[in-house]
């Protein structure tokens, strides 16, 4: 074990391996158990930074608390574990003081949903320009295993054993009821649909939604596993949903697997844009 790790924290060694790869890996070893999803994520973030070249010094990744919380110590660039449900108001902060930056938020569907879930409408309705990824494994991971605001309905948890009395929010609906003008999904399993996905919500001048499907290997055993997932998860294709309302409702309702890009008004102006103008007229 200590020779992987020596040979992880060997950045000559890796930068030879996985050419500059590295550049947004930091050195601390990701904590999270075998097998999470969550490397995936990291994964497919570190490929759309490298594409898009961004510089480490002009990014922030925020975080709230919970396993997707400790997410920045996993990325080289600036980087702020906040409190739980936090992330967005804090990358908010961040963004409106410093607008030359590219700001990603991080959560779980707990601190996401649940404690945060406050935050998310008002983000949403200023579009302010960030970029929001949300890490759904449908359980708190870092506490054991209670259900989350995503947990189906009947499934046991630890903090249900005999099953989840609640019905589960549908992140994807909400966000569009928010009116978010960037809303997609992504799949932990295929970091390289991921990664453009990262890429065209960064891109996005205003806030952008990324609900992304992800297991909890330790807690979870029946809901969103691999297998599971792997079974139910498909690609979406492009089309006039991305700019109908409507449309992209109908698969929010009807299709809870399906990734790519949901819905992408591309003619609102982001928050800093709409007070400059408000302040030169
Ligand atoms: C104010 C507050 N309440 C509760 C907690 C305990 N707590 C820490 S993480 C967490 C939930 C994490 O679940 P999620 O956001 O889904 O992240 P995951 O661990 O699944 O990545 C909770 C309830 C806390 N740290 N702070
Ligand atoms: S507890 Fe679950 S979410 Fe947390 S690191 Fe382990 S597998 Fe991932
Ligand atoms: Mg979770």
């Amino acid at each position: 074990m200590e020779s992987i790790k020596e040979a992880y924290l060997d950045e000559k060694l890796e930068t030879v391996r996985q050419g500059d790869f590295l550049k947004y890996r930091s050195k601390d070893l990701p904590t999270w158990c075998p097998g999470c999803g969550y490397f995936g994520i990291i994964d497919a973030w570190y490929k759309a930074c490298r594409e898009m070249e961004l510089k480490h010094e002009d990014i922030v990744a925020v975080s709230g608390i919970g396993c997707a919380g400790r997410t920045p110590i996993f990325l080289n660039s600036y980087g702020f574990h906040t409190l739980h449900g936090r992330s967005i108001p804090v990358a908010c902060g961040l963004k409106l003081a410093r607008e030359d930056l590219t700001v990603f938020a991080f959560a779980g569907d707990g601190d996401a949903l649940g404690i945060g879930g406050g935050h998310l409408p008002h983000v949403a309705r200023k579009n302010i320009n960030l970029t929001f990824l949300l890490f759904d494994n449908s359980i708190y991971g870092l506490t054991k295993g209670q259900s989350s605001s995503t947990t189906p309905f009947e499934m046991k948890t630890s903090s249900h054993p005999v099953g989840n009395p609640d019905t589960p929010l549908n992140p994807i609906k909400l966000a569009l009821a928010y009116d978010t003008s960037f809303v997609a999904r992504g799949y932990a399993g295929d970091p390289e649909g991921l990664k453009e996905i990262i890429k065209a919500a960064t891109l996005h001048q205003g806030f952008s939604f990324i609900h992304i499907l992800t297991p909890c290997v330790t807690f979870d055993k029946e809901n969103k596993t691999w297998k599971n997932l792997k079974e139910k998860v498909h690609t979406l294709t492009p089309g006039i949903h991305e700019q109908d309302m409507e449309a992209a409702m109908r698969i929010a309702q009807n299709d809870q697997y399906g990734v790519g890009i949901i819905f992408h008004d591309k003619n609102r102006p982001h928050y800093q844009d709409v007070l400059r103008s408000m302040n030169k007229s």
